[in-house]
């Protein structure tokens, strides 16, 4: 059901292969949406949030081979992974599309009559250099022959071989002009610059027909009218996006709501596919195309890519155990500015779970509470006059809304989150310099004044806190007497916290980080 009062906002993750386990760098980009999805729908938004499983092409059945099982049964197992990893890390998606559902059939095949009307689609034969691991031909001079005696994929450093079949192809060289003119006049079309001007020059150097189906193995979407050749698992996959809102029903409710989707979010080895392929094969079949692509950088751990052959790879479940969910949330958020590549370590966990979390937002919030219960009855104090100091503070605290929207409508979430906790650090200092535990025995009044200021920027902050950590933003809420639903929705920041609100018992919200002692 849509919200027609509402205005839509729809949002992509990448869909997963489901070949292997999840793990921290997959963890990052359904966080980043999510957090995404969620400030979306405390600002007012209807919001559309798809993720899943991309389950065809050639990667798959040979995952399943391999294991002596189909192909189905491989996705069907592992689909479950997946969405297990989503719920450890309190992913709120709307939909988890699997690309072996029944209605991505139909979208596929329809969207291939579309480019095929248009006259994009023609049958002849492909040679090239295929690597299996990126679903993906390569031209000879972008590979290398490696001492081993394998030839890989320079990008990628993928293994290829020499494969031939006769195959489908796509006009992408008639889009040339046309992708290069969508760049031109919506230069936000992909984000990060810097890795958008990888995009745009590549198509400079010109775009070559693109090979769309396949004939050495049937696990795909058939080609509608040639049961001998099924889909090229990229033209499958990218539909996710439209079958997600209903397509091909294009006079559904859901789609003509949500279509064109507002961002997809992708990682920097994906973004041709998708500032490229994607808008072309949308062209083609006259659909409107995404307004953003936003492509993210890829995370090491510790500077060292993640590789099962390493051991290095941490599912994102053992991360949260570690550290805690909303923790975890908030560190790669703040840590890494969205689009550049980043590390992660425990020590920079740590840091930022003690410094950001429990220092500054926590204490803050506990000591403020616990005066407040002590020396209040346990009720939001009336304020007397507001200070200079004390204006201040608020005015600042109460332009963040604005500053957080300007950063989350580019995804950049540590720019959000850092102007944040620039305001946590002032009524750190703030409260340090006020010192309403002297002012308790000499200005009542004073102290009063204080201790709501500080409540009322602790309440600001806790709900713009609600994208980034939903469960501990909740409790710092609920302490706070602000109950669910209009109080924590981001309108409310404009409506100051009122005197005399009975508040519950206050809880810590933020532990530190301890070390387990050695065994
Ligand atoms: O590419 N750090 O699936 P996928 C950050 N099925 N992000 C990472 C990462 C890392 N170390 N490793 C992977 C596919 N990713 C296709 C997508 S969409 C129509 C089809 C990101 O399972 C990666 O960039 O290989 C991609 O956005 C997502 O995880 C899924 O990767």
């Amino acid at each position: 059901m849509t919200s027609p009062d509402k205005p839509p906002f729809y949002i992509t993750t990448a869909i997963t292969y489901p070949n292997g386990v999840p793990h921290i760098g997959h963890a990052y980009e359904y966080i980043a949406t999510d957090a995404m999805a969620r400030f979306k729908r405390l600002d007012g938004y209807d919001v559309m949030f798809l993720t899943g499983t991309d389950e065809h092409g050639m990667k798959i059945a040979q995952a399943a081979e391999k294991e002596g099982i189909t192909p189905k049964e491989l996705v069907d197992r592992n689909a479950e992974i997946y969405k297990a990893a989503h719920a450890a890390l309190g992913i709120s998606y709307d939909r988890f599309i699997r690309t072996t559902d029944a209605d991505h059939y139909a979208a596929s095949q329809a969207i291939w009559k579309k480019m095929e009307a248009r006259g994009d689609i023609y049958l002849s034969k492909y040679e090239g250099w295929y690597s299996v691991r990126d679903e993906a031909y390569y031209t000879e001079d972008e590979t290398v022959l490696k001492d081993d005696g394998v030839r890989y994929s320079l990008g990628t450093d993928t293994e290829v071989t020499w494969t031939a079949e006769e195959s489908y192809f796509f006009r992408l060289s008639a889009y040339q002009d046309k992708l290069l003119a969508l760049y031109e006049e919506q230069p936000e079309f992909g984000a990060p610059q810097y890795r958008f001007n990888e995009v745009i020059s590549f198509v400079k150097q010109g775009l070559q027909d693109l090979s769309i189906s396949r004939t050495t193995f049937d696990w795909g979407v058939p080609v509608p009218g040639n049961d001998k050749h099924v889909m090229y698992v990229w033209v499958d996959a990218l539909t996710n996006y439209l079958t997600g809102v209903g397509y091909p029903d294009a006079g559904s409710e859901a789609f003509r709501k949500f279509w064109p989707a507002d961002v997809h979010i992708i990682g920097k080895d994906i973004s041709r596919f998708h500032a490229i392929f994607w808008p072309a094969f949308l062209m083609s079949a006259g659909l409107e195309l995404p307004k953003r692509v936003m492509i993210h950088g890829f995370l090491t751990n510790n500077g060292v890519k993640m590789s099962k052959s390493l051991g290095n790879v941490v599912a994102p479940k053992d991360f949260v155990e570690q550290y805690g969910l909303d923790q975890v949330r908030f560190f790669f958020l703040r840590e890494v500015p969205f689009g550049a590549d980043g590390s992660y370590n425990h020590e920079a966990i740590v840091g930022r779970m003690n410094a950001d979390l429990a220092n500054n937002f926590g204490n803050l919030a506990q000591r403020s509470l616990s005066m407040v219960a002590k020396n209040c009855e346990g009720k939001v104090p009336v304020p007397g006059e507001f200070s200079a100091e004390d204006s201040a503070l608020l005015a600042q605290a109460g332009g963040l809304l604005e500053v957080a929207r300007a950063a989350f409508e580019k995804q950049e979430f540590s720019r959000a989150l850092e102007a944040i906790w620039a305001v946590l650090g002032d009524t750190n200092a703030y409260f340090a310099e006020q010192a309403p535990w002297v002012l308790r025995k000499t200005d009542v009044e004073r102290m009063n004044t204080v201790l709501y200021v500080t409540l009322e920027v602790v309440r600001i902050v806790a709900i713009l806190a609600q994208p980034v950590m939903p469960t501990s933003a909740a409790k710092l809420l609920e302490v706070l007497g602000q109950p669910e639903g209009e109080a924590r929705q981001f309108a409310a920041i404009a409506t100051p916290i009122v005197a005399g609100t009975e508040l519950p018992a206050p809880a810590p919200i933020f532990p530190r980080y301890e070390e387990p002692a050695e065994s």
